[in-house]
């Protein structure tokens, strides 16, 4: 309750920002994008987990204005960072179950794209699979809608969720990406080696792309480099890290 009470005045006291973590190509081992991660500086319990807050923020509808201002922010930047040459990048933001069932986020999506000038095609939202097996035929309009706008449509944590495989057709998605769980196994654990073999080779099948969440080894880049993954994201990349360093990184991997 202590916690709602300051979350409701953490917007207008500015003590939210985002980082960013970088996204990496298979075919150029360049960062093609970056995932925004939302941080709250508390003014007296300093830095506090979107893991703590953000079902917080669920429960007491707060992440419909938090999330709308996450959307803006993280278009704001993409669109600096284009100005600054870096007109390939790609820019994912997590939506929350709250957030993506209400009324107003195709709205706040196409505000935010025309308002910051950027290419639909670089703005990708993200799932989760759980999210998506609550009610499917609403799920998959929703994102049927979103698609109309021109962005990109990615399944985030997946392989925790019990989705069936026979509806995952259904869904318009562009982007699978295996839960860091899994890759967290390898190259030692069989059973994840091979729960991560599926999932690409299924994802393949299907047309959408494979991104490994949480690389965190070489050797981890390796195997999964050898499956064909085709893009990764992990600490052994970078973590999750704010503007400044996030266009130093850039500029290294020109
Ligand atoms: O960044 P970190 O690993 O601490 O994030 C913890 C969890 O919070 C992850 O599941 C992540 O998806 C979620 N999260 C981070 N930023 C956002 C956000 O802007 N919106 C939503 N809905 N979830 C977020
Ligand atoms: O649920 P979602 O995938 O959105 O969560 C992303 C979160 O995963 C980020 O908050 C980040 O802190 C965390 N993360 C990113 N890379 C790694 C990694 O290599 N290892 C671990 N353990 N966590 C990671
Ligand atoms: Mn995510
Ligand atoms: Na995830």
């Amino acid at each position: 309750v202590e916690l709602e009470q300051d979350l409701r005045h953490a917007l207008k006291n500015n003590e939210f920002t985002l980082v960013y973590q970088p996204q990496v190509q298979l075919d150029s081992m360049q960062i093609s994008g970056v995932e925004a991660l939302l941080r709250w500086h508390h003014p007296h319990k300093g830095l506090i987990s979107p893991d703590k807050f953000i079902p917080v923020a669920e429960s007491s509808g707060l992440i419909v204005a938090i999330g709308a201002w996450v959307i803006n922010q993280a278009c704001r930047q993409l669109s600096y960072w284009h100005d600054l040459g870096f007109e390939q990048l790609s820019m994912a933001i997590n939506l929350s179950a709250r957030q993506f069932f209400q009324k107003d986020l195709l709205a706040t999506i196409k505000q935010a794209i025309a308002d910051h000038n950027i290419p639909p095609q670089k703005v990708e939202f993200e799932i989760t699979e759980s999210m998506m097996m609550r009610n499917i035929e609403e799920t998959i309009a929703i994102l049927h809608q979103i698609k109309t706008l021109g962005v990109q449509l990615s399944v985030d944590d997946f392989g925790t969720g019990y989705s069936s495989l026979s509806y995952l057709k259904r869904f318009p998605l562009n982007k699978i990406k295996i839960d860091r769980t899994f890759v967290s196994g390898l190259p030692d654990d069989s059973d994840d080696g091979a729960i991560v073999e599926a999932i690409i080779a299924i994802a393949h099948s299907l047309g959408f792309t494979v991104l490994a969440e949480g690389v965190e080894t070489a050797e981890q880049l390796h195997l999964l480099a050898m499956k064909r993954c085709g893009e990764f994201q992990g600490y052994y990349f970078s973590r999750p890290c704010p503007v400044a360093e996030l266009v130093s990184l850039l500029l290294e991997h020109l």
